[in-house]
């Protein structure tokens, strides 16, 4: 060292200490930022393999699943104002996140912010009263399944077909049937006004194939129906489409 001192001048050496200084700095600094960006995208995308989206039409019944999933009892629910969000263990070492959309048409849009970390999405219907509001919920699930994400990531919806203890309540192929009318129509309306539109503006996709009519079936997410009945204790099927969904 003493014989370096000699050729290296010493000003050169000090300035080499502190280039050395601020290069295991800017190097530290980066790791940080780098484990940072590590851990928000780990979290991230965990949640988004396990975000179950509970949504549907006013008084289907979905706040009375999502506690029944949540807690395991019947509660009494109101219309909900807000969603309903929690982590709930339903099996053991997998982890859900629930969230319970309100159906009031001016907060179902809300489904939307949660599409990003949707891994999949529970749709309920009054099956009592679906002969009454098939198009209502044809249009909130036609702007589920024509939703970029869902498209784009095809996320499986699970058609909940809730109240089923009730005499007036329609089984899951006529509910099916009626929907799929419905959607053709909606189709139709839906495809004609983008005609009209800046087609870069507008989201809507043609859902199925041209031509043909619409079918469930010929949609590249997963679409499955099943019945179910909060009031019974009857939705373990449910849980375990839910459970299959979450990886
Ligand atoms: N008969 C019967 N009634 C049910 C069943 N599930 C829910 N209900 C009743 O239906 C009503 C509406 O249930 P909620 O869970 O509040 O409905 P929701 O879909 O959350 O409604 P919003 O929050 O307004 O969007 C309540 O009175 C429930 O007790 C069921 O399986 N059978
Ligand atoms: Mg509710």
């Amino acid at each position: 060292m003493s014989a370096l001192a000699g050729i290296i001048p010493r000003q050169l050496v000090i300035a080499n200490n502190e280039y050395l200084t601020l290069l295991v700095l800017v190097i530290g600094l980066a790791l940080v930022v780098l484990a940072l960006n590590v851990a928000v995208v780990s979290k991230k995308s965990s949640k988004k393999k396990n975000t179950v989206l509970i949504t549907g039409l006013q008084f289907a019944g979905k706040t009375a699943i999502y506690y029944k999933i949540r807690n395991n009892k019947a509660v009494e629910t109101v219309t909900s104002i807000k969603e309903n969000e929690a982590d709930v263990s339903i099996e053991e070492g997998k982890i859900i996140h629930l969230v319970d959309i309100p159906g009031h048409e001016r907060l179902r849009f809300k489904f939307s912010e949660f599409m990003p970390i949707a891994g999949s999405v529970v749709f309920v219907i009054d099956s009592a009263t679906i002969g009454r509001h098939t198009r209502q919920a044809a249009e909130y699930l036609y702007d589920i399944l024509a939703h970029k994400i869902s498209q784009k990531e095809k996320t499986p919806v699970l058609i909940a077909c809730n109240k089923s203890d009730l005499l007036t309540a329609f089984k899951k192929d006529r509910i099916q049937t009626l929907l799929e009318g419905e959607m053709n129509k909606l189709r139709q309306t839906r495809t004609a006004a983008l005609d009209t539109q800046d087609a870069e503006e507008n989201e809507t996709v043609f859902l199925g194939f041209e031509g043909q009519d619409f079918s469930f079936l010929d949609l590249e997410n997963e679409v499955e129906f099943i019945e179910c009945s909060v009031e019974r204790d009857d939705i373990d099927a449910v849980r375990e489409w839910v459970l299959a969904k979450t990886s």
